[in-house]
């Protein structure tokens, strides 16, 4: 079999991967939020291509990379089966190896996005031994189906055009969604460990990624917009009031504003992994705490 894709660091914008919307004559893949209300039954028998666990492997070529998709979650289940219903329809068209791995936070501290992430990272590379893998979160959705989910040669910062904002980025983060090489992520030890609350995780992780030296790309709209579904605050997620004392430029004494502080420490217990037809459900505790 020939390979599918080629990585280029380019984007093709003659592709056609889902059905855009008419009125909009642009490449707008509906969204169907009417999922939210659906049971999983119903959503499971409209992707019957995808493999139990989530998994999506072309049979026409052979795939470069394979990539893990992973959520970090926790009790947003309406979000859960839009994203979920939405995002088989585009990416089993986008000629990639995926897998996608829901990593939910068990116990009811206060929740750890960028620990979540750490944990979908090494729990997948166990499974499935990705290439690349592209952290999202479960309320992004993406409007285009050009926006190819792979790992190009720099990261690559795939939620910066949100509708929230008009589309135009006003934040300079890595947040929402971020695919790397997984070379890439082990080398800057992953995401910080112990920012529990709502905050600068992302900002941390552009903080590694300039001390690598990582020039962070982003395609362009049309093809990088993003619906960001509309929520509250969760209750298990205040604002971090100490997030600025973590980031790794940090100069004070703080000690926990340090890169040692990733992967490489990350402690936690699985209490279960569900093998779902439309993903691999993981709920963990995490084992080190501030
Ligand atoms: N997440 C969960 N459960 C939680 C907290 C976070 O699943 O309890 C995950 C989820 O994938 C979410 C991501 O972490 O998409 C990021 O968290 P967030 O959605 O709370 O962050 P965001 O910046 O929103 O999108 C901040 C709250 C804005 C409130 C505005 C009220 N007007």
């Amino acid at each position: 079999l020939k390979f599918c894709n080629k990585i280029v660091d380019s984007y093709d914008i003659s592709s056609n991967v889902c059905d855009c919307d008419p009125e909009e004559k642009e490449h707008r893949c509906k969204i169907d939020y009417n999922a939210k209300n659906e049971d999983w039954s119903i959503i499971n028998k409209r992707h019957a291509i995808i493999s139990h666990g989530g998994e999506f492997k072309p049979t026409n070529c052979n795939s470069i990379q394979k990539v893990a998709i992973v959520i970090p979650y926790r009790n947003r289940l309406e979000h859960l089966k839009i994203l979920i219903n939405h995002f088989h329809r585009i990416l089993s068209k986008q000629n990639i190896h995926y897998k996608i791995f829901i990593v939910e936070q068990a116990h009811p501290f206060l929740f750890n996005r960028g620990a979540m992430m750490d944990v979908g990272y090494s729990e997948a590379k166990a499974n499935f031994a990705p290439d690349c893998i592209i952290f999202h979160d479960v309320d992004m959705i993406p409007e285009d189906g050009r926006h190819m989910y792979n790992c190009l040669q720099s990261p690559r910062h795939m939620g910066a055009y949100l509708n929230k904002y008009k589309y135009i980025q006003i934040y300079q983060t890595l947040g929402g969604i971020l695919a790397m090489k997984t070379t890439d992520f082990e080398r800057v030890n992953g995401f910080h460990t112990l920012m529990y609350g709502w905050g600068d995780e992302d900002v941390d992780m552009m903080i590694r990624c300039k001390k690598a030296k990582y020039t962070v790309v982003k395609w362009p709209v049309p093809l990088s917009r993003y619906i960001m579904i509309k929520h509250e605050r969760d209750v298990g997620n205040p604002l971090n009031n100490f997030r600025k004392s973590f980031l790794s430029h940090y100069s004070g004494r703080h000690k926990l504003s340090s890169q040692v502080y990733g992967i490489s420490s990350l402690k936690y217990n699985v209490n279960w992994v569900k093998q779902n037809p439309l993903f691999t459900h993981i709920s963990i505790n995490l084992t080190i705490y501030i």
